[in-house]
């Protein structure tokens, strides 16, 4: 059975996301989003920085939302969700997959730190600047790219699962210009996905 510890309002939802989309059997390990959870002994066992989503699988134990989504894919899905290694689309699939990381949520985690995890106090409003406009930077080839499509790759795949949620969560932090038209119509085609509204509700 798999076991996905989870807290909400975080990357762990995109598991959720994915393992619904799969129509996956899973249990849920709900933590709350805070130190004591998080950061407590048993899940520091799991993560050693204290961290979500961690899946577990039998013997199996994963961390890194990119890496839980292959391997689900992998081993659960006979390799689906994605295209053929051979496919001409191949390659922009692994693209979008790890810019979802690699190039737009290291300006999330700011946005966020900045706008809700730090006391008013402590919050930077330069840091704060630097990391909105390095999103609205990191959107664009995005927007670009969806320009008639309506999906990253045209048909739904474990990338948008990646990359979807992440411009769903800088469109919730208010980070989408209404400029951004195809990201705008992608972020409410995802939304309206009875698995990612099952994600989104797990609260
Ligand atoms: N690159 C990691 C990032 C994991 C991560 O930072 N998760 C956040 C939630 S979105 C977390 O657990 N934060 C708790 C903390 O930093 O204490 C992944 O994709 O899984």
């Amino acid at each position: 059975m798999l076991t996905l510890h989870f807290a909400p309002n975080s990357r762990a939802g995109r598991i959720v996301w994915l393992l619904e989309e799969l129509e996956l059997e899973y249990d849920i390990n709900k933590m709350a989003f805070n130190p004591k959870d998080l950061k407590s002994d048993e899940h520091r066992a799991r993560h050693p920085l204290g961290r979500v989503p961690v899946l577990d699988d039998g013997d199996v134990r994963i961390y890194e939302s990119g890496a839980i989504v292959e391997y689900v894919i992998e081993r659960h899905k006979n390799g689906g969700l994605k295209p053929e290694v051979s496919d001409p689309l191949y390659p922009e699939y692994l693209q979008w997959f790890h810019y979802c990381e690699g190039m737009v949520m290291p300006p999330v985690n700011t946005i966020v730190v900045q706008t809700l995890l730090l006391p008013p106090d402590r919050r930077d409003e330069t840091v704060l600047g630097q990391a909105q406009r390095l999103l609205a930077k990191a959107l664009e080839p995005v927007d670009e790219s969806l320009a008639g499509r309506d999906y990253l790759i045209g048909a739904f795949s474990a990338a948008d699962v990646m990359l979807g949620h992440a411009c769903f969560m800088s469109n919730r932090l208010g980070c989408v210009s209404d400029e951004m038209v195809n990201l705008k119509g992608y972020v409410e085609r995802i939304a309206e996905r009875p698995a990612f509204k099952t994600a989104i509700e797990m609260a």
